[in-house]
């Protein structure tokens, strides 16, 4: 039995996800969690009892100009490294998560090993902001392990940082109890869906990298030719401009925004094919989660998403912009009754074989025991 602290950002977003549901498997498995971060994790919404959860708190003095969250957060975590023993402390994303458990490993007296996962925002946007490079490099360097959620992510953490330490590839995974297709007609009518009409789905938190545009000019080319609706879920910066596009196309009855939602699964379970047009994009959490549903994908040649879709098989990948391609082949799957149920059967065996929690849970576990063996 392990005793394991996880930082993450607790709101929603794929790293929060991923921290969140490793810290249930692991406390399923018998180990101990504590979550040491700044509110509970959105998807911690139960009580489990080996999972503890330790507030990060952070004054307002009027003499800081800026509230010393950071510190706060590494003060917090020395403290549970002493008080509770932590053999590891898992923590996601470098920036400042990493550092902030290398300053607390030091003001600790209890010895705890350093594991680090890199989501990707972390490197394609601070790695080149230079105010913050060093210390992102610092922080992948002294942790006592490094992981990155995909291969692409540790190629460009190594060509932007100048990095030497060695970085583990660590995909994101599914809990496939909770990802899987349940019959949902009920909803379809509560969205006014006809039976024979293709629902098209984009779930984001709508930032600009995610080009939404691309989803909905993809869109408006399919339903051309095949009768369809295209659910937006999710909500953030673009979504405005997301609605006055919709409406300037003039195909405001065929597009739903749904906003934030709860039940994906529940939403996936009525959708006919997933679209990603991400312009940056490390993994692709919502790949994985449309494909445990049996949803078949296209996405862009972008980042880590050539390493979850394999194209003619579970999906496809289009360059980065090219709607055109998208919609031809997003029409040929949705026309092609005997094509999308080997496409959706192959995303199914994909998750399974690839992506499952218990196999990623293995891989994570195998890091644990190797930095906690010293090696
Ligand atoms: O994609 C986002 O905007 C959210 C971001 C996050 O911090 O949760 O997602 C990143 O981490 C996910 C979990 O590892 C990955 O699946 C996403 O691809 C990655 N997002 C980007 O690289 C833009």
């Amino acid at each position: 039995m392990m005793k394991i602290g996880i930082t993450c950002y607790p709101s929603v977003g794929g790293s929060g996800i991923v921290a969140t549901e490793l810290g249930k498997l692991l406390a399923e498995q018998g180990h101990e969690v504590h979550f040491i971060t700044s509110s509970v994790p959105f998807r911690l919404n139960k009580v489990y009892p080996s999972i503890y959860f330790h507030q990060v708190e952070v004054n307002h003095y009027p003499v800081f100009q800026h509230a010393p969250y950071d510190l706060a957060l590494a003060n917090k975590m020395a403290e549970v490294i002493d008080a509770e023993q932590l053999d590891i402390l898992h923590v996601h994303y470098a920036m400042p998560h990493a550092i902030c458990a290398i300053l607390a490993k030091q003001m600790a007296t209890h010895d705890v090993k350093i594991v680090t996962t890199l989501h990707g925002t972390d490197i394609t946007v601070l790695g080149i902001d230079r105010s913050l490079t060093k210390m992102i490099k610092y922080g992948i360097e002294y942790s006592d392990a490094v992981t990155a959620v995909s291969d692409s992510l540790v190629q460009q953490t190594i060509n932007m940082l100048d990095i030497t330490k060695k970085i583990d590839v660590v995909y994101n995974f599914v809990d496939q109890t909770e990802y899987y297709y349940r019959s949902n007609e009920r909803l379809k009518k509560e969205y006014k869906i006809k039976p024979e009409e293709k629902v098209l789905i984009h779930i984001s938190n709508f930032r600009k990298v995610k080009r939404i545009e691309d989803v909905i000019r993809t869109f408006a080319n399919v339903q051309e030719q095949v009768s369809a609706k295209l659910l937006l879920v999710g909500d953030g910066p673009e979504y405005s401009e997301m609605y006055e596009l919709v409406k300037n196309l003039n195909i405001q009855d065929q597009v739903l925004f749904l906003g934030k939602q709860n039940d994906i699964a529940g939403l996936f379970s009525i959708a006919d094919l997933k679209l990603l047009m991400s312009e940056k994009e490390s993994f692709g959490l919502v790949l994985i989660e449309a494909m445990a549903c049996g949803v078949p994908c296209i996405g862009t040649e972008i980042g880590g998403i050539p390493e979850v879709i394999v194209p003619g098989e579970n999906g496809f990948i289009v360059p980065l912009g090219d709607i055109d391609n998208a919609a031809k082949h997003a029409i040929d799957l949705l026309k092609n009754n005997e094509k999308w149920n080997r496409f959706s059967i192959n995303a199914l065996n994909h998750v399974s074989d690839n992506f499952s929690s218990e196999k990623i849970l293995k891989q994570y576990l195998q890091i644990y025991d190797a930095v906690l063996m010293g090696e």
